[in-house]
């Protein structure tokens, strides 16, 4: 009898034994399944977060896929607002041309702008910028300035459009109401919070040189190759330039009396300096730019007028500039590249 107890007793605590292991191994690998898969979303996470970063450079096709097969939601949730230092930027980068190059192949490196415009996916711009370039027969200056304007101006993050104002005809070429028409224009398309005035031949060679306005007034080419990289004369203030919409707006825009080469530039600085405003610069190792090579443009003389004009000033601004830039818009097209805005000065130019 007491044998039997004591068997009975020790079957009775073998199988309190086994339960007990059966269960702790189903906990653990619980357990471990649990700790598993949280470090799989982890890691999928981080994953879908690296490619966006990859993605959101070369193609939108690719990230609209990753959006469907990963978590929408938990991504989406994490769009905050951009770093004030782009992850992307590289650098000096020593630009080439190549002469055969074609407006399709650059289309084609560009698939996630459409109508002029980008915005980065993986997290909301600092700023909405507007590009304006004057323009009159520089095709090929275009078509090199796109190339590489596009891909800086991803790098660094911003939600952009490219603008090109294109003065129809041969009467003098009128760069500053050109760039007047397009800060007016421009704004019935979007509600920019920054304008680069920018000339279609300056190609920015370091993408540290930020395409976003500052307090103040920016003058962002420094030096430029073809003057040894030193600024042209103390208070320039030509080739390309960054204002806020309301910085613009107050100084009442370029003057549109400027018509040829030369003056309007330094016009745009007295208007900036009697507003109490301060031009800023980068460095000279960031502000750097390459020309592409041109001879002067016919219907572009030097305009011998400038010097007088710009002894005026204070007595003109108020009444020349925005509130008074009159101009035939002819057309508006979007190319996938950029906006072409295409204007007529000749009933300006006889008024004037
Ligand atoms: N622009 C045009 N078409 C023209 C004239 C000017 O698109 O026919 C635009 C263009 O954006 C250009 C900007 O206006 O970048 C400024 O004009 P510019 O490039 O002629 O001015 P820059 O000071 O040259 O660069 C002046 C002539 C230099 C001649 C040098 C000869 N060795
Ligand atoms: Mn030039």
């Amino acid at each position: 009898m007491a044998l039997n107890f004591y068997i009975f007793h020790l079957f009775y605590k073998f199988k309190v034994l086994v339960l007990v292991t059966l269960c702790s191994m189903a906990l653990g690998a619980t357990f471990c399944y649990f700790v598993d898969s949280r470090e799989q979303i982890f890691k999928a996470k981080s994953m879908v977060q690296d490619f966006r970063k990859v993605i959101s450079l070369h193609g939108s096709q690719k990230e609209e896929k990753i959006e469907s097969i990963a978590e929408v939601p938990i991504v989406k949730s994490f769009q905050s607002r951009c770093p004030t230092l782009s992850p992307y930027l590289r650098g000096t980068s020593k630009l080439t041309f190549k002469a055969s190059l074609t407006l399709e192949e650059v289309q084609k490196e560009n698939p996630q702008v459409a109508k002029g415009r980008y915005h980065p996916t993986e997290c909301s711009a600092l700023q909405r910028v507007a590009i304006l370039i004057p323009y009159r027969n520089r095709e090929k200056h275009l078509l090199y300035l796109l190339e590489h304007l596009h891909p800086f101006l991803q790098r660094q993050q911003l939600d952009y459009g490219i603008y090109v104002i294109h003065q129809a005809g041969s009467t003098k070429f009128n760069r500053a109401k050109l760039l007047n028409v397009g800060y007016i224009e421009a704004l019935k398309e979007a509600n920019w919070d920054c304008f680069v005035f920018h000339d279609v031949d300056l190609v920015p060679e370091n993408d540290f040189n930020s395409y976003m306005c500052d307090r103040q007034p920016k003058h962002l080419v420094v030096g430029r190759n073809s003057t040894g990289y030193r600024l042209r004369y103390k208070g320039y203030f030509g080739g390309v330039t960054a204002l806020t919409r309301d910085q613009f707006s107050k100084v009442n825009g370029f003057s549109n009396s400027y018509w040829g080469w030369g003056g309007e530039d330094d016009d745009l600085r007295i208007r900036v300096q009697m507003q109490k405003m301060k031009v800023v610069r980068p460095s000279a190792e960031v502000g750097r730019y390459t020309m592409i090579f041109h001879e002067r443009d016919r219907g572009n003389e030097v305009n011998q007028e400038r010097m007088k004009l710009l002894r005026q000033v204070s007595k003109t601004w108020k009444k020349d500039g925005l509130n008074s830039c009159s101009y035939k818009l002819l057309s508006v097209e979007h190319n996938p590249l950029y906006v072409n805005i295409t204007v007529d000065f000749s009933m300006q130019l006889k008024i004037s």
